[in-house]
C-alpha cells in the first residue's frame, strides 16, 4: 500500500481524499494556491505544499509544479480528485515517468474517453446503444448534410473534444445545417484545439442518468447502480439521487452491464461513470463516461456503503477487487444538494467572501463534505462549491424528509448561497413525484427569497 499520496487539488473534494487517507493509515500531502493558504484542506493535511499563485496555470493546473512537490515529499502516489488535471491523460502519463502512481484509469483510457466519437464507437462495437447518429466524426459539411437527411431534426453537433455541455450546437433545420457545422468547428477548433465534430439526433426531454463503476487492473469491473442528476441548471447539477425514481430492476440491471461492457471495452480500471440519456419510453443512449471520481459520488457510497475513494487508492495499489455484483446491494434512498455561494435572484452569479456565520445541519441520515468553516473567505479564482448535503433514508420519502430537514438547518451568512431555492425544489410536486427531465428548471419557475 501507498504510504504518502499527493492530492492536486483543492476544497471539499481534497477533504474529502485526506480523510480517507486518514482511515487507510497512509500520510496525506495537501498542494495550495497562494490564495488558499487559509483553506481547510492546506491545514487538515499531515503535511502542505505551496505550489504558486492562485492563477490555476501557476498552481492546480500545472502538472510541473504539481509532479515536482511530490517528488519532494516523496510521495508514492497522486490523487487528482475531479476537475483540474483528473482527465488529463498526458497528466498521468508524467506522473509514471516520474515514478509516481496516478489514482485513476490508465492514461489510455483517459484518452480514449476524451475523445467522445472514439467513446461512442467503442459503445457501439460493445453492443451498448447509443443515439442515432454519425458513425464517428463528420469530416466536412456535405457528409454533414447526408447523416442529417438519414436521422433527420432537430439534431446535435457535438465537439469531440468537448463534453460536460461545452461544444454543443442545436440545428432545428436543414437550412441553418451548413453554417452551424462550419460554426461548430471553427468554435470546437478554438476552443479545445481540435475542430473535430460529430453528428446525433436531438432527444427531447430526457433525463440523465448515470451509472458508477469501478474496476480493478485485472479486468473485474462492477456498477455500483445509477444516479439520477437530471435536476441541473446550464450544466450544473444541483440535485443528485440514488436510486433514479425512474428506474425499474431490470432496466437498472440492463442499463448496469451495458454500463460494465463499456468499461471493459475501453480497458477501464478505477471509478468511473457512465453518462446516459433516457427517453420518455426508457429508452437508453449512451453519450459519454468521465473518467474520475464525481462530485456526487457520496449518494453511491450512502446506497452502497463503501467508500469509493479507498476503492480508487487500492485498485491504483494493485489490489483485487474485493467485491462482486452479487455482493453489491442498492440500500435505502441517498439525495445531494450542491451548496453554491451563488445568487439565484441574480441569475445564480458566483459571490465570493467571507463566511460571518456558519451552522451546518446534522442529525440522522446527514452527512456534509465541505471545506468551509466560520471566517473562512471563499476566493474569486475557483469554483462556487461551498458544501454538499447528503442525506440517506429508507425510502424516497424519508430522504425528502430528511433533505428538507438538513437543508432548512443550514444556514450561512456573508455570501448568498443556493439552500432556499434547492429547499423550493425539495417541496415542488413533480419533483417530490419524480415525474422531471434536464428541463425541469427551464419548465418550472420559483420565485425569488427575501431575504
Ligand atoms: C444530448 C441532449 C439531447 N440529445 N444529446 C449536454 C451535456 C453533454 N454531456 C450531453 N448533453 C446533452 N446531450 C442528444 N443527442 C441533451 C444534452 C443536455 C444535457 C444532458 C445531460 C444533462 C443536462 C443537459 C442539459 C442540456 C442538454
Amino acid at each position: 500500500m501507498f504510504k504518502r499520496i499527493l492530492i492536486a487539488n483543492r476544497g471539499e473534494i481534497a477533504v474529502r481524499i485526506i480523510r480517507t487517507c486518514r482511515d487507510l493509515g497512509i500520510i496525506s500531502v495537501a498542494v495550495f494556491s497562494e490564495a488558499d493558504r487559509d483553506s481547510m484542506h492546506a491545514q487538515i493535511a499531515d503535511e502542505a505544499v505551496c505550489i504558486g499563485p492562485a492563477a490555476l496555470g501557476e498552481s492546480y493546473l500545472n502538472a510541473g509544479r504539481i509532479l515536482a512537490a511530490a517528488l519532494a515529499v516523496g510521495a508514492d502516489a497522486v490523487h487528482p480528485g475531479y476537475g483540474f488535471l483528473s482527465e488529463n491523460a498526458h497528466f498521468a502519463e508524467c506522473a509514471a515517468a516520474c515514478g509516481l502512481t496516478f489514482i485513476g484509469p490508465p492514461p489510455e483510457a483517459i484518452r480514449l474517453l476524451g475523445d467522445k466519437a472514439r467513446a461512442i464507437q467503442t459503445a457501439r462495437a460493445a453492443g451498448v446503444p447509443v443515439v442515432p447518429g454519425s458513425e464517428g466524426v463528420v469530416p466536412d459539411a456535405e457528409r454533414a448534410a447526408a447523416v442529417a437527411r438519414e436521422i433527420g431534426y432537430p439534431l446535435l453537433i457535438k465537439a469531440v473534444s468537448g463534453g460536460g455541455g461545452r461544444g454543443i450546437r442545436l440545428v432545428e433545420e436543414p437550412s441553418a445545417l451548413a453554417a452551424a457545422y462550419t460554426a461548430a468547428c471553427a468554435e470546437a477548433q478554438a476552443g479545445f484545439g481540435d475542430g473535430s465534430v460529430y453528428i446525433e439526433r436531438f432527444l427531447r426531454r430526457p433525463r440523465h442518468i448515470e451509472f458508477q463503476v469501478l474496476g480493478d487492473q485485472y479486468e473485474r469491473i462492477v456498477h455500483l447502480f445509477e444516479r439520477e442528476c437530471s435536476i441541473q441548471r446550464r450544466h450544473q447539477k444541483l440535485i443528485e439521487e440514488s436510486p433514479s425514481p425512474l428506474l425499474t430492476a431490470d432496466l437498472r440491471a440492463e442499463m448496469g452491464a451495458a454500463a460494465v461492457r463499456l468499461a471493459q471495452a475501453a480497458g477501464y480500471s478505477g471509478a468511473g461513470t457512465v453518462e446516459f440519456l433516457v427517453d420518455e419510453n426508457r429508452a437508453f443512449y449512451f453519450i459519454e463516461m468521465n473518467p474520475r471520481i464525481q462530485v456526487e459520488h457520496p449518494v453511491t457510497e450512502c446506497v452502497t456503503g463503501l467508500d469509493l475513494v479507498a476503492e480508487q487508492i487500492r485498485i491504483a495499489a494493485g489490489q483485487p477487487l474485493g467485491l462482486s455484483q452479487a455482493d453489491l446491494r442498492q440500500r435505502g434512498h441517498a439525495i445531494e444538494c450542491r451548496v453554491n455561494a451563488e445568487d439565484p435572484a441574480r441569475g445564480f452569479l458566483p459571490v465570493p467572501g467571507p463566511i460571518r456565520t456558519l451552522n451546518l445541519p446534522g442529525g440522522p441520515g446527514v452527512r456534509v463534505d465541505a471545506a468551509i468553516y466560520q471566517d473562512y473567505v471563499v476566493p474569486p479564482y475557483y469554483d462556487s462549491l461551498l458544501a454538499k448535503l447528503i442525506v440517506h433514508g429508507h425510502d424516497r420519502d424519508q430522504a425528502l424528509a430528511r433533505a428538507r430537514r438538513a437543508m432548512a438547518e443550514f444556514h450561512v451568512e456573508g455570501v448568498p448561497t443556493t439552500t432556499d431555492f434547492q429547499l423550493q425544489i425539495l417541496r415542488e410536486p413533480d419533483f417530490v413525484a419524480g415525474d422531471f427531465s434536464i428541463d425541469y428548471l427551464e419548465t418550472h419557475t420559483f420565485p425569488p427569497v427575501g431575504p
